[in-house]
């Protein structure tokens, strides 16, 4: 199998890159080039370093024999259970390679940046291929640190969206050029003429200097694996359904063209001075502990060189320390000394082993450093040992802070009536250790002492961030329940200058962090969801009707909201997809702090719920339709307080889906009446979290996924409602 199937991937990191023993020798600095792909979600970056793998000769067609030994894999569906995440292939080859992990390859979006690099013309050019999604924005953020340019790849038909002006703002601020790629060319709906408009006003907007504006757009496939300066005719007589520019040789070749041309080697940085490396990224290797990941800033390094590691400059970066351990300095300081032990570079999907690499280059790092409890492996920087003798060479290089995070949520161990049948890993202690580890690589995560001793507060980026850790957890054996998520309120600096005393629980005087939401939909739904949304406290700031370019796709509209971050917790979660019909997308990006908007009304029905203790039959569950929607099938094994559905009107409901049918003796004269119950509705663990109220906690085991209510039996004694 060509790529190593990691057990788990982004908690820990681990390396999804086979492991190569060969030479490989110092890349002349004028030789390098260092890139990374940007984009919005879904806008095609993955697929587009597939065909600069591809093309480049980097990775090769896989013979039939590898072909054949993948066609399990291949042929699952997509629905297929943990550990079976499906491998397409496309001509031979494997695609979005670089989306190793599991999850990733699940879910079809990239979660982990990851560093490849392919060989051009007797160059060397480093690619960084990114997420889009905006949990996983600050890790952009970063990477940008490592690189000299950036490919900002934009959708032709969907335009600029809020990532992608997230991503460019980052760019443009570090002073890189971007090079534009108008990806998903050859879709018929692609609008290039408009697109490249849009984006035009964007650089405008974001402030880019001359130097910026004046960037360079190629359209393009990386599904059909071409790329040309000019917008393609799209035709229907041809397979491809486009027909390429004259003299275009439908292969990415001017991309990698450009890429040689348009992004600068990284000469400025020098060889001759001392090494010195900031650590961008971590992997876990199980035989060599952590990697670490960056791009070498000055000098050289051997392994069996010493290295110290230093604190980031500013102290007050919380990427430093992300737990409750927090024991922020002022000064830089040495955190550990060690020895390193291997060095690494990649190339293509090979993980290439090296003795000595220079500045510019982006290599990981395995060293014996041991880092004090609390510290974060990210945004430290490495120096050469030797130079520690004068302090100047000792100085941390400036680093990326992160984001806050805005979504907190706790997490308790598991102890309903089905605790432990399913997971191996069940206590405080165990779920404890487990995520104080994942808080040193996981930088955009926090870990707070939770409400009683047994529980932990966690705080992540968004529902998507803390899902794919729960998932991971899961699929590890943890079984552990989850409250409700909140959004990150703090308090407002003029609110407490005036003398006031905040109030956390009613918001008073109490700062709120704001999305700022685009939303994609047809027009006869754009109403719905905007009366939702404003419900929510949202608040219009554009409406492009579908007549108008901007709405994009024939009948749909863009509408721009700005919306508070916990009116959108519940709306995303299966509200939005009924709203729009399952045709619309909803993206939203962290905008600002404001204060409080005041209590938002819970527009969410009631909870269906179980008061018996066994199996649900479909003899009791037919008639319960007529109440509400199912979350379980007959067959199902349930507990008191367990929510098996969500009623029709506001207001919990108990019932009792165990109810058998009484067998009696006496025949009856005609036939039994024919039970028909409908599928369940089926909900992933985020929507689950983002759907549950107050009162409620999401019971996680590897093998189950089930909301209940968390004091169930003292509200059945006051009736069994609310
Ligand atoms: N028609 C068409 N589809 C494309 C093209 N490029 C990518 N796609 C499809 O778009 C989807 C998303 O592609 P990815 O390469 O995973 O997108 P991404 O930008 O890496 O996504 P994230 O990493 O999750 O942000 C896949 O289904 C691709 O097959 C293209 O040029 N044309
Ligand atoms: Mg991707």
């Amino acid at each position: 199998m060509l790529l190593a199937r990691t057990t788990f991937g982004l908690l820990c990191r681990q390396t999804a890159f086979r492991c190569a023993h060969r030479t490989y020798a110092t890349a002349a600095i004028e030789n390098l080039r260092n890139i990374a792909i940007i984009a919005h979600v879904d806008h095609g970056k993955t697929t587009l370093v597939d065909q600069l793998l591809r093309q480049s000769g980097t990775i090769k067609r896989l013979s039939t024999l590898e072909q054949l030994q993948l066609t399990p894999a291949a042929s699952s569906s997509p629905a297929s259970g943990p550990g079976e995440a499906p491998t397409r292939l496309d001509n031979g080859f494997i695609t979005r390679v670089m989306d190793s992990n599991d999850l990733e390859k699940e879910r079809g979006i990239t979660i982990l940046s990851k560093c490849t690099s392919i060989m051009w013309n007797g160059m060397q050019i480093n690619i960084v291929d990114t997420p889009g999604h905006a949990d996983f924005g600050g890790e952009v953020e970063r990477i940008m640190s490592m690189v000299d340019g950036v490919v900002l790849v934009v959708d032709a038909t969907e335009g600029p969206m809020t990532q992608t002006r997230f991503v460019l703002s980052k760019a443009l601020e570090r002073g890189l050029k971007p090079l534009v790629v108008l990806n998903k060319a050859d879709r018929p709906t692609s609008r290039p003429a408009q697109v490249e408009s849009d984006l035009f006003d964007l650089f405008a907007t974001l402030g880019a200097t001359d130097e910026q504006m004046d960037y360079p757009v190629l359209y393009a496939s990386a599904k059909q694996g071409w790329a040309q300066a000019e917008p393609p005719v799209l035709t229907t007589s041809s397979e491809s359904g486009v027909e390429l520019a004259e003299g275009s040789d439908g292969t990415m070749t001017p991309l990698l063209s450009l890429i040689l041309s348009g992004t600068p080697a990284p000469t400025h940085l020098s060889r001759n001075d001392s090494f010195r490396m900031l650590t961008v990224q971590l992997e876990s290797d199980p035989y060599l502990g952590t990697l670490y990941l960056g791009r070498i800033h000055s000098g050289e390094i051997k392994v069996g060189d010493e290295i110290v590691a230093l604190a980031p400059a500013d102290a007050s970066d919380p990427s430093a320390t992300n737990t409750d351990t927090d024991k922020a300095t002022d000064t830089p300081t040495i955190v550990a000394t060690g020895k390193i032990k291997k060095l690494f570079s990649r190339l293509g999907l090979e993980k290439v082993e090296r003795q000595s690499a220079g500045a510019g280059e982006i290599v990981s790092i395995a060293a014996s450093l041991k880092l004090p409890p609390g510290v974060s492996g990210i945004n430290l920087t490495f120096a050469v040992s030797s130079a520690s003798s004068d302090p100047s060479q000792l100085k941390p290089l400036p680093s990326t802070p992160i984001s806050p995070p805005t979504i907190s949520t706790y997490i308790y161990p598991n102890d309903s009536p089905f605790a432990s049948r399913e997971g191996t890993k069940l206590t405080s202690q165990l779920i404890r250790d487990r995520l104080y580890k994942e808080a040193e690589t996981n930088v955009a995560l926090r870990v707070l002492p939770g409400p009683t001793t047994e529980s932990l507060e966690l705080r992540g980026r968004g529902i998507l961030h803390l899902g794919v850790l729960f998932e991971q957890m899961r699929r590890e054996g943890f079984e552990f329940a989850i409250g409700p998520p909140k959004a990150v309120l703090k308090p407002d600096p003029e609110f407490v200058e005036k003398g006031g005393e905040p109030n956390e629980s009613t918001g008073a005087g109490m700062l709120e962090p704001i999305e700022e939401c685009v939303i994609r939909v047809r027009e006869e739904y754009a109403g719905s969801v905007i009366e939702k949304l404003t419900l929510r406290k949202g608040e219009m700031k554009a409406y492009h009707a579908a007549d108008s370019e901007a709405g994009g796709e024939e009948g749909f509209v863009r509408i721009e909201m700005d919306v508070p971050a916990r009116g959108l917790i519940g709306y995303m979660a299966g509200e939005f997809k009924n709203d729009v019909h399952g045709e619309g997308t909803l993206n939203h990006l962290f905008s600002r702090y404001e204060k409080y908007k005041g209590p938002i009304g819970s527009r969410r029905t009631g909870s269906l719920i179980s008061m018996a203790m066994g199996e649900s039959s479909g003899y009791a569950m037919a008639p319960l339709q007529a109440r509400g929607i199912m979350f379980i099938s007959p067959g199902t094994q349930v507990y008191p307080g367990l929510v098996i559905g969500e009623t029709n009107k506001p207001g919990d409901l108990s019932v009792n889906p165990c109810l058998k049918k009484q067998l009696t003796n006496i025949r009856a004269a005609g036939a039994d009446e024919k039970i028909v119950v409908a599928p369940p509705k089926q909900m992933t663990l985020e929507e689950y979290i983002s759907w549950m109220e107050e009162g409620e906690v999401v019971e996680v085991t590897p093998k189950s996924v089930r909301l209940r209510k968390v004091d169930f039996k003292e509200k059945r004694r006051g009736g069994g409602k609310k």
